[in-house]
């Protein structure tokens, strides 16, 4: 039975537009719609700002662009069909194959018809009085429904230094707003059309992994000089890329569901078995005897490689060690070797990327580094940048400097819970969630992949699923016990919250000027933002709160309790609340 069928039958029939909606369709936006729809069979709509669908993977098309997940364990693991159907090309998969395995899965299911594309969500606001949310669109419209499911990905929201001569987009364009004469690009909103290196002269800014994936296809690509702003160097491990041939489908789909079994119970939603305890005990050659073979094999293993890589200091230093000395042997300049090495942060505490020729790429006579660290970059101008010392002159300048992650998206679209407050003002200091799913104060609101929860630390499709079953579960348990609000109680959420700082803590995460502690963005909060417990140990949390009657949540049955919270009679399923 529907939601609407239950309102039909009993409070509030037809009072909204639908069901559930839905902001996205990425990974999660697509598979929540399937669940709530097909299975469930509420009335769904997806609002998704891109004329297709994709996510991350329609926006992300610089050159190189490329999952950093092996290609087996990055899709949906729900449905045999798809399994069966698709192949993989490449052990790692190129952009444009994620979007197409992503349209492949949209048709499959039969998508497309419940999303209306090209539509931003511009407010979205919880009435008290109707207990339901409207939703604003910025093409005008206000629609209701009862659910209100945030599905917008982890990093949506490209982030543009604060350079003078550098505004944002120019209106519906994937072109920069800047004083340049030349031409001005985010790889997180890149252009549809192809662009043309050849013969140019191109600065890009930013080593990170998308810098470090963009880099050498760039200097490939006919680029007469490429310049790259580095104000950190990072940890870049080789991917070792190459093509999936049919003994290797074979294999995989021998084991298909044994490999995303373990997958599903790992601790970063991979199922690659972790290498031994600690490095403690070994001396530096023994370490590097044992990371050898990780390190052929390439990609995320070696991440794999000790138990206690991110809370241990000294096995991390053993491994930083061996791979600051593997970019002293590729750089053939050893002074420019040495400004590609890091020394600021242990290995893994910032997103580690991998890379194809990334280092090699130094050798080439096209392109040369700018250490931007002591000398940061001030100023876009007409011909091209300026440092507080230097002027340079380009044809072509690529912002590869990342995003608002985790939060930014949330925060953009001015979403109001009880009292009118903002998701903005509720997260002041930092983001407050219970489970990294739900909000005090934003009741029937769901967060896929939200802060707090594992996401970014995860083989995302992983964690999606979890958190996108768990939700169809949670609205079908609502739907069957005639509750018409969910809602995170405070003390739950302020419980999850310590719990995720304490966690952290343990880590060596914190020690980093990260992304995932918010410190790429001037001004927010300086708070670890996903969760690092583990994704097996995550999961069990949330299906044990599931299986507790939804543990932490007050469930309001009566409408008519509706506005009056604290004074009216509520059923509580935590104990002691
Ligand atoms: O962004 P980043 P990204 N002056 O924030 C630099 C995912 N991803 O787009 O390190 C000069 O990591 C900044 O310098 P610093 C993945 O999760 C996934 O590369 O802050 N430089 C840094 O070098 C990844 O972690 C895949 O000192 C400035 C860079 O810009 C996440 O996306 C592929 C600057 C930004 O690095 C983000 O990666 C690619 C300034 N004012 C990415 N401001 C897949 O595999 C910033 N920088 C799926």
């Amino acid at each position: 039975m529907s939601v609407s069928d239950k309102q039909t039958e009993g409070g509030t029939a037809g009072e909204t537009d639908y069901d559930a909606i839905i902001v996205g369709a990425g990974f999660s936006g697509l598979y929540q719609l399937h669940l709530l729809r097909d299975k469930l069979g509420l009335s769904v709509k997806v609002i998704e700002k891109a004329d297709d669908v994709g996510g991350t993977w329609y926006w992300n098309r610089y050159p190189g662009a490329r999952c950093d997940s092996e290609s087996h364990i990055y899709c949906y693991s729900f449905n045999d069909e798809i399994l069966d159907e698709w192949e993989w090309s490449e052990r790692y998969p190129e952009q444009p194959e994620v979007l197409e395995y992503l349209r492949f899965a949209t048709d499959q299911l039969n998508l497309r018809s419940d999303i209306e594309f090209e539509t931003e969500v511009t407010s979205a606001a919880f009435d008290e009085n109707s207990g339901t949310w409207q939703i604003s669109t910025d093409d005008g419209e206000t629609v209701t429904s009862q659910f209100f499911i945030t599905a917008v990905g982890c990093l949506s929201e490209p982030y543009i230094p604060d350079f003078e001569g550098i505004e944002g987009f120019k209106d519906g364009s994937y072109h920069l707003d800047t004083v340049f004469e030349g031409e001005a690009y985010h790889t997180g909103k890149w252009p549809h059309d192809p662009v043309d290196f050849e013969g140019k002269d191109v600065a890009v800014i930013g080593t990170g992994a998308t810098g470090i994936q963009a880099i050498p296809e760039i200097a490939k690509e006919g680029a007469r000089t490429l310049t790259i702003f580095q104000r950190t160097p990072n940890y870049a491990v080789p991917a070792r890329n190459r093509p999936l041939g049919d003994e290797d489908w074979e294999e995989i789909q021998a084991n298909y569901r044994k490999i995303l079994d373990s997958a599903h119970d790992s601790g970063f939603g991979m199922p690659f078995s972790v290498g031994r305890e600690t490095a403690e005990d070994m001396t530096q050659e023994e370490v590097e005897e044992f990371l050898e073979p990780r390190w052929k094999e390439g990609g995320f293993r070696l991440l794999l490689s000790f138990e206690d890589l991110v809370v241990n200091s000294e096995t991390n230093e053993k491994v930083s060690q061996f791979l600051r000395d593997k970019i002293r042997e590729t750089v053939e300049d050893p002074e420019l070797a040495e400004k590609l090495v890091p020394t600021d942060h242990y290995y893994a505490t910032k997103r580690p990327p991998l890379h194809t020729d990334y280092y090699k790429t130094y050798n080439r006579d096209n392109v040369s580094l700018v250490d931007v660290d002591e000398d940061p970059i001030e100023r876009i101008t007409s011909e091209g940048l300026e440092t507080g010392e230097t002027s340079y002159e380009f044809d072509m300048i690529i912002l590869a400097t990342g995003f608002d992650a985790m939060t930014g998206t949330l925060l953009q679209m001015d979403i109001r819970g009880r009292d009118g407050l903002t998701l903005d003002e509720k997260w002041a200091d930092g983001p407050l969630t219970y489970l990294g799913l739900s909000v005090h104060g934003f009741p029937n609101m769901f967060t896929i992949t939200g802060p707090q929860s594992p996401s970014v630390l995860s083989n995302m499709p992983v964690a999606i699923e979890h958190h996108v079953e768990w939700v169809s579960n949670c609205i079908e348990y609502l739907v069957e016990n005639d509750v018409k609000l969910l809602e995170p109680t405070k003390a739950a959420e302020d419980a999850w919250t310590a719990h995720n700082k304490e966690v952290a803590d343990q880590t060596l995460y914190p020690t980093a000027d990260s992304w995932y502690m918010n410190e790429n963005i001037p001004d927010k909060p300086t708070v670890f933002t996903p969760y690092i417990g583990g994704v097996d140990v995550y999961h069990g949390i949330i299906t044990e709160v599931a299986e507790k009657e939804y543990e932490g949540f007050e469930l309001t049955e009566s409408i008519n309790d509706l506005g009056r919270h604290g004074d009216q009679p509520r059923l509580s399923v935590m104990e002691g609340d």
